[in-house]
């Protein structure tokens, strides 16, 4: 076995971050629609989450924001003239399609594809998928950015292989790592991969609330990514009807570990038994399940206690659990959490990190973070100006403090001047993390 470690890729906040109401079944999202954001806060906080983890000792890289507005796509609507002219005639006749091309949701970087790695695929490379993100029109619009960003942090073919998204359709509906979750001895070893859905492509599906990942979509990325030991849970319908529109709002895990919700899957007792039969030979599984009666679904989404990321710190032996601050404002959730560091479970560690404008989008510390799985050449092989050292911390952070606002209403997304704003910071970044040219449609004219 080579020994590996699970890195960290965030999505780089975007200076049109905002709260548009864009995602249905996603509470957080209606709940803040309208209110305004600050960009400014988001981006730096996301990025003090990115340093607390390069500084617990875990690789951490990051990932460019998209070119947002998205005129592009506003053009193939017909929208003509110059760009300020596409954004300002999209707003007045098209809102709801303007507002998804401002959306900065590409931050969540769960989404950003699903990961295979080297120790789990045939051929012994890294698979990337990226998720088309069909459910949500603002999402759809990433995937071809989310591949270049993955191509540009993972260049070599021999090692990564960078797959285009599956068919944009709804019997493909995918949503990445969100719905994924990989469990094993040691990174570096074999591991179970658990892919949850929460509809079959061909079933009726009249829930008020989506069911954003099919049945389907999880078996073909099992199969292009040649992946070994797939499971395919099913999402509990309740919890998608209580608001839960990722499994990573109510279940983690790393290495041995499953930590979820009672509601988490529609059979609880199938999903242990087929964990434990994939995980035969490999390891033995532990599973930490929290009972509705300790937490209702409904603390455990506001809070988003299992939205938190289960990492092992080089040279601890348990796990730690690093949880958004609401986890901690949240009766219930906080006394779950102190019960879980208190016990001699797998679990020995709680802290907190502060995403307070990401959550109120439903996006908590997990969403933010792509996990990638990398032995030490893999890494080497990765492109080093996206890595987070402090220095490039502090670099973005001067950057971020120069381009981005501190208040932004969702109709200040019509602003031209915001547009020329974001290229701006976008051209920059550009340089800061050795993008190329011609990264972003805008810089290709
Ligand atoms: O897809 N929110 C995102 C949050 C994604 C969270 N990711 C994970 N759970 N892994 C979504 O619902 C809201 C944007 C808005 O309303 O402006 C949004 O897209």
């Amino acid at each position: 076995m080579t020994p590996a470690l699970e890195a960290n890729a965030d999505g780089l906040i975007g200076p049109t971050h905002s709260y548009a109401g864009l995602s249905p079944g996603n509470l957080a999202s209606s709940l803040n629609k309208g209110e305004a954001s600050n960009p400014r806060a988001a981006v730096l906080q996301g990025l003090d989450k990115m340093k607390t983890l390069a500084d617990l000792g875990l690789p951490q890289y990051v990932l460019p924001p998209h070119e947002r507005p998205d005129i592009p796509f506003l053009r193939t609507l017909g929208f003509t003239g110059s760009d300020a002219a596409v954004l300002e005639r999209a707003w007045k006749e098209a809102p709801g399609f303007a507002a998804a091309a401002c959306s900065a949701s590409p931050m969540w970087a769960a989404n950003a594809a699903t990961v295979t790695p080297s120790a789990d695929a045939a051929d012994g490379r890294v698979h990337f998928t990226p998720a088309n993100l069909h459910t949500n029109l603002h999402r759809s619009l990433e995937h071809q950015q989310t591949k270049r960003a993955l191509d540009a942090l993972f260049p070599d073919p021999t090692r990564f292989a960078v797959h285009d998204a599956l068919p944009a359709v709804a019997h493909l509906a995918d949503e990445g790592a969100a719905n994924h979750v990989r469990l094993c001895a040691e990174h570096g070893a074999p591991g179970v991969n658990l892919l949850v859905w929460g509809r079959e492509a061909f079933e009726p599906w009249a829930d008020a609330f989506p069911a954003r990942q099919t049945h389907e979509a999880s078996q073909a990325i099992a199969r292009r990514h040649q992946a070994g030991r797939p499971v395919f849970p099913r999402q509990s319908r309740a919890a998608i009807a209580g608001g839960t529109f990722h499994n990573d709002v109510v279940c983690v895990g790393a290495l041995d570990t499953l930590f979820f919700h009672e509601l988490a899957f529609e059979d609880t007792t199938g999903t242990r038994a087929a964990i434990r039969a994939a995980a035969d030979g490999l390891f033995e599984p532990q599973f930490v399940e929290v009972s509705l009666a300790d937490l209702p679904l409904a603390d455990a989404i506001s809070s988003y206690l299992f939205n938190s990321m289960l990492v092992q710190i080089p040279g601890e032996d348990r796990l730690t659990l690093i949880c958004p601050t609401e986890t901690r404002d949240n009766p219930r959730s906080h006394a779950v959490a102190q019960s879980l560091a208190a016990s001699n479970g797998p679990i020995g560690a709680v802290r907190y990190v502060d995403v307070r404008q990401s959550m109120r989008n439903g996006g908590g510390p997990a969403c933010l973070r792509l996990r990638v799985v990398l032995t030490g050449a893999e890494q080497a092989a990765t492109n080093p100006a996206m890595r987070l050292t402090d220095a490039l911390h502090a670099r973005l952070s001067t950057w971020a403090n120069r381009w981005y606002r501190e208040s932004l209403r969702p109709a200040d997304l019509a602003d031209p001047q915001l547009l020329a704003e974001s290229r701006g910071a976008l051209d920059e970044l550009c340089t800061i993390l050795d993008l190329g040219t011609g990264f972003y449609p805008f810089q290709r004219g």
